[in-house]
């Protein structure tokens, strides 16, 4: 709260701290989850305003607006992928499917096994931040996060859930995952916003 929305410039650049990676490693915690597509579905629930929970099966998802960007992959430990095209769903389009409560501020994005990340509403908001069914033209692969990934291009890549399941309106700040687990709330690459004991007060709720 207070703070600048997070810059969207220095596409194709190394952030401060960063080192270039050839090929796509894979990060993550925990296992690959299995996709059923009869059991899935992506939800936007929470503070909405209409105060109801909406729903899309993967075969609704799937026939959403598809569009491209193109943004690199900061890992908070330090590796960076340049210039990945993604193709996807942009995250504002929700934004508009299922609107939120005027005094939603943040939301948490939800994937499998609980997995779960916080990001300010700018930030899901901001013209590149896309729900990443594709990259380079090809569907993810179940390890990058088949069949739903977010991509947040302005933040660290733990900011982008992989197999995410939903997304919750939240009218206050609340810490996902990794930012109760040691991470910077924000997570700001520019700013090398890699850990919470970097924060300054304001930058997130107490730990
Ligand atoms: N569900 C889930 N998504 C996740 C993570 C995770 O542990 N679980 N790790 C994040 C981190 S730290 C990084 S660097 C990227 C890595 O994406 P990649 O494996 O496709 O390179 O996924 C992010 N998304
Ligand atoms: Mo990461």
């Amino acid at each position: 709260m207070g703070q600048p929305e997070s810059r969207e410039g220095e596409q194709g650049q190394l952030p401060p701290g960063q080192r270039l990676q050839r090929g796509w490693p894979v990060t993550h915690y925990g296992p690959v989850p299995r996709f059923r597509p009869d059991r899935w579905e992506f939800r936007v629930f929470g503070a909405t305003a209409d105060g109801d929970k909406h729903c899309w099966t993967h075969e609704e998802f799937a026939a959403l607006p598809y569009s491209t960007v193109v943004a690199d992959l900061h890992c908070v430990t330090k590796f960076s992928m340049l210039g990945a095209e993604w193709g996807g769903v942009p995250a504002r389009l929700f934004l508009e499917l299922a609107p939120p409560a005027e005094d939603v501020t943040h939301v948490m994005v939800w994937a499998e096994y609980g997995f779960s990340s916080n990001l300010r509403l700018a930030d899901f908001a901001a013209e590149r931040t896309i729900f990443a069914t594709h990259k380079g033209g090809e569907p993810l692969t179940a390890e990058h996060g088949f069949p739903v990934r977010l991509i947040v291009p302005q933040l660290y890549a733990w900011k982008g859930p992989k197999w995410v399941r939903g997304v919750e309106y939240m009218t206050a700040d609340r810490r996902g995952f990794w930012e109760e687990r040691g991470y910077h709330n924000l997570g700001d690459p520019w700013r090398e916003q890699r850990y919470s004991y970097q924060e300054e007060p304001g930058d997130g709720p107490e730990l």
